[in-house]
């Protein structure tokens, strides 16, 4: 991992050093960053201990942090408020709500795990955007998270520390997720698309560098609200289980490839997901042969599975897709848990305008919200800038 860091991110660290001194009147001792990230290809996988592929992006949260008496968590966004408390409730007593909890959820985890950590000042920063599917909460976990163990002194494997903080995310936050988030944010490199098998953690790091191959890829914020993000993730979470209780598996990942099940609804969803996987691996391939152009037909295979198979998509993420591939778009698919968020678009460099044109103009059209359109370069994972 490179060990220079981002500059943007030491930029956003100096926005959250000072909103430090401002609200707590000291130096912090030091500030720590955690990117969000897109997943390529590998999505509603990772709790079906399937395949994953994310890439970092240049968008980070940043804690500015120093040991205390006191709990104490600031934030720039919001309304600027500081949440204090003089001890850390667990989730049974009534956890702390909002923005504050992904941090005191990481802090409940890291003590129930084995690694004891006391009261900290905090002052957290972001560029990720809030709701755009891009994990802006993990972010701040994994910032929080590598500040809290940094401070109290401990080495954490940065695979145990993804699964602290969702544990956070889960127990403490109440959100059902999988891994992929937090281990995105953690273990991504600049430059490099990481290929993660969700069961146990092994990895490659891809070189991805679509500049050199005169590849673009734009993502697409369609600002839409995640509607019913959180009810329908557990819908489809807990049909994935039924379904491996159905086959006798413990995953779907270990479905057999031909399995069918009578109920036509945990069919499909058992379909997406063996079928994502096998996508997952045939990109990987791909990409390790340097065609990387070719793995837009799998993204667009991808989208039209959770689409129709899975049910996550929604008309803001259809109407990017459509838009994207009707203007020449390689190829094109949401990306994370869906209901609203992101899309990606693979283009070639010359046709990024003309893409990014046609996806605004078939949101305005369809009377969608504006979405904003930026193009993806894979940033580095979690670090300390100073
Ligand atoms: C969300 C979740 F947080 C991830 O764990 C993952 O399941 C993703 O949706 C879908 O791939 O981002």
């Amino acid at each position: 991992m490179t060990n220079t860091p981002d500059p943007h991110a030491a930029e956003l660290a100096r926005t959250a050093a000072a909103a430090f001194r401002d609200a707590f009147g000291a130096e912090p001792e030091g500030v720590w960053a955690a990117p969000g990230r897109v997943n390529l290809i590998g999505e509603h996988t990772d709790y079906n201990d399937g395949f994953v592929m994310p890439f970092a992006l240049p968008f980070y949260a940043v804690a500015a942090a120093a040991k205390s008496d006191e709990w104490a968590f600031h934030s720039t966004f919001g309304e600027g408020e500081t949440v204090r408390a003089a001890a850390l409730a667990g989730p049974a007593e009534g956890p702390v709500a909002g923005w504050a909890g992904y941090l005191a959820g990481v802090a409940w985890a890291l003590n129930e795990s084995g690694y004891p950590v006391g009261p900290v000042r905090i002052a957290l920063h972001s560029d990720v955007p809030v709701g755009g599917g891009l994990s802006s909460s993990a972010a701040l976990e994994c910032a929080a998270l590598i500040a809290l163990a940094d401070l109290y002194g401990h080495e954490i494997d940065r695979a145990e520390a993804a699964r602290i903080a969702q544990k956070a995310e889960n127990e403490y936050v109440g959100a059902p997720t999988g891994v992929l988030d937090q281990s995105a944010s953690l273990l991504c490199e600049e430059g490099r698309v990481m290929f993660m098998d969700c069961r146990d953690f092994s990895r490659e790091q891809v070189p991805f560098d679509l500049a050199a191959d005169g590849l673009t890829m734009l993502v697409v914020d369609t600002r839409a609200p995640h509607r019913h993000a959180d009810g329908e993730y557990a819908a489809r979470r807990a049909d994935c289980e039924e379904a491996a209780r159905q086959l006798g598996v413990g995953h779907l990942r270990d479905a057999p490839k031909h399995a069918q099940l009578d109920d036509e609804r945990l069919n499909r969803r058992m379909r997406h997901i063996l079928t994502e996987n096998e996508r997952v691996l045939a990109t990987a391939a791909l990409l390790k042969e340097g065609r990387t152009a070719a793995i837009g037909e799998l993204l667009t295979a991808s989208h039209t599975s959770l689409r129709y198979d899975y049910e996550v998509s929604s008309v803001e993420l259809d109407s990017a897709v459509d838009a994207a591939l009707g203007a020449g778009a390689l190829g094109a698919r949401m990306t994370g848990g869906g209901f609203g968020g992101s899309a990606i678009a693979l283009v070639e460099a010359s046709s990024a305008a003309k893409v990014e044109a046609a996806v605004v103009d078939a949101a305005a059209q369809a009377g969608l919200p504006a979405p904003r359109v930026f193009t993806a370069r894979a940033a580095q994972g979690a670090h300390r800038v100073s």
